[in-house]
């Protein structure tokens, strides 16, 4: 008789963890040689549903780089992590993490991005680093470029729209994979690569002075030469260490059709396919013929090199990262314009709940996602983001009380587990900001994610304590049990 062998729960060595990104937790901007870097010229956002991440302009980055201070520009002050790294991988360790993915700040290895030689203090401190994560068995998860490069790179060839910047980064790269040999395994090209679409904090590029049509052009150009870069990234990466594990890494938002008019269906999965082209290039090692298309009918002309193509096909990934945070809906009526990403929200859905920053709460939608994922590419999956942003209360007697987020993410884990049962290969979930970091899309430090609470506020005052939250106790349990107790 045929007995199916349904996987029941977590595969022993799920990389339970959490992730943070270089420019929003590290602060010391200007210390041991580092460069200033295109997230640090980021001004913070005026009020709590403003997004200013990509607003920068020439005239605001002149004001940025003359302004030595960090005041203005959140991201340049972090959390102190690059002198509390110790305790706060400490608090990691006692949560139980198998995996902690951060990011290594471009500037501080190259501080203008075209520097000879690397700078050797800033590599020596990511080598304390991961002798941290491995005395407590963490295993360190490497994005390489996470919303941040030189600024220098800006300055001298406007980031990624120039191809020469190509060069940079997978010297860059070459550098990381020799320094770590051995001590990281698991890497990502790039944060989000789609973020490349929604304009400055993606391509280091200013594009303020163009058209729409010129901007777009440029921001597909300019991941043009992110893609190239990453496979190239991965070729060497594999003959450097092939134990490396090298993936890619998106900001996924399932779309749903308004309706059930073939109109809107068409609609969403146009929107989907958006979201969906850049992993078909970097899992499957080319552009799908529906964004051949795209690019035809909306005047998007690529400057390709002759080896391009054949590139990308060799630079494939070992697994795809990606994050997610919601879902979103949309109708022929309210046709797409953009690419999709974490900031294009799209329609309101009557049947889900949205965080007070307007994301669409979607734990189902999870669910759907990885199933889609898996058909799509039957690589390995990687959930490498997924938390609650809010706004937090620190009681008296120093306790926190945040069973929103625990809510939140249970939900979220129980959809993982589904999706196994369903046969998908997920190999590891790293959570959002496990300690409270600055928001990449507002620069406010009261946009909390974390189990550990931060004692900042969104002007820099406090004493930058750290606190563990209720959901601290609760994750703690939930690895304990691989995912069993929650
Ligand atoms: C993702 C980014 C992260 C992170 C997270 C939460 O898009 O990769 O860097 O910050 O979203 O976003 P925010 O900080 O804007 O709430």
């Amino acid at each position: 008789m045929y007995q199916a062998n349904i996987p029941t729960t977590f595969p022993a060595g799920f990389l339970w963890g959490g992730a943070t990104a270089a420019n929003q937790l590290e602060g010391a901007w200007n210390v041991d040689g580092k460069g200033l870097t295109t997230a640090e010229v980021v001004k913070k956002a005026k009020n709590r549903q403003e997004f200013s991440m990509n607003a920068v302009t020439k005239e605001t980055l002149a004001a940025a780089i003359a302004d030595k201070t960090d005041k203005l520009y959140p991201k340049r002050r972090g959390i102190d992590f690059y002198h509390r790294y110790k305790e706060d991988i400490a608090l990691f360790a006692e949560m139980g993490f198998k995996a902690f993915r951060l990011s290594i700040a471009w500037a501080r290895i190259f501080p203008n991005g075209d520097e000879e030689k690397p700078n050797e203090a800033g590599l020596a401190f990511y080598d304390k680093l991961f002798a941290e994560c491995h005395k407590y068995g963490i295993e360190p998860v490497v994005t390489i470029s996470h919303y941040e490069m030189p600024l220098g790179l800006t300055l001298k060839q406007n980031g990624w729209a120039s191809r020469d910047t190509i060069d940079a980064y997978v010297r860059y790269a070459k550098v990381l994979f020799e320094r770590y040999k051995g001590q990281v395994k698991y890497w990502m090209t790039f944060n989000e690569i789609n973020a490349s679409t929604w304009g400055f904090t993606g391509t280091g590029a200013l594009d303020d002075e163009l058209s729409d049509q010129e901007a777009m052009q440029l921001r597909y150009q300019a991941l043009h030469h992110q893609f190239l870069a990453s496979a190239q990234a991965v070729k060497i990466g594999h003959q450097i260490d092939p134990e490396n594990q090298i993936g890619c890494m998106i900001a996924r938002m399932q779309t749903y059709p308004k309706t059930c008019n073939p109109a809107d269906v068409r609609a969403a999965q146009l929107q989907d396919q958006l979201n969906l082209f850049f992993t078909d290039i970097q899992v499957r090692g080319e552009y799908p013929n529906y964004m051949n298309r795209y690019f035809a009918e909306n005047n998007i002309k690529l400057q390709m090199a002759e080896n391009d193509q054949a590139l990308l096909k060799e630079g494939c990934v070992d697994y795809l990262g990606f994050s997610y945070y919601m879902s979103t809906v949309t109708s022929a009526a309210s046709q797409v314009e953009k690419a999709s990403g974490n900031f294009a929200l799209g329609e309101a859905n009557p049947y889900l709940e949205a965080s007070d920053w307007g994301w669409q709460i979607d734990p189902v939608g999870l669910r759907v996602t990885l199933n889609e994922y898996w058909d799509r590419y039957q690589v390995p999956l990687f959930i490498v983001e997924n938390g609650l942003g809010a706004l937090d209360k620190l009681e008296a007697d120093g306790t926190i009380h945040d069973s929103y987020r625990i809510d939140y993410l249970r939900k979220h884990i129980i959809q993982m587990q589904e999706a196994i049962k369903d046969g998908v290969q997920l190999i590891g979930y790293t959570m959002w900001g496990p300690i409270d970091l600055i928001s990449a899309s507002t620069s406010e430090m009261s946009k909390r994610y974390g189990f550990i609470y931060v004692d900042q506020d969104d002007d820099g005052n406090g004493s930058l304590k750290r606190y563990k939250k209720d959901s601290f106790y609760w994750y703690k349990k939930v690895i304990a049990s691989n995912g069993q107790d929650l």
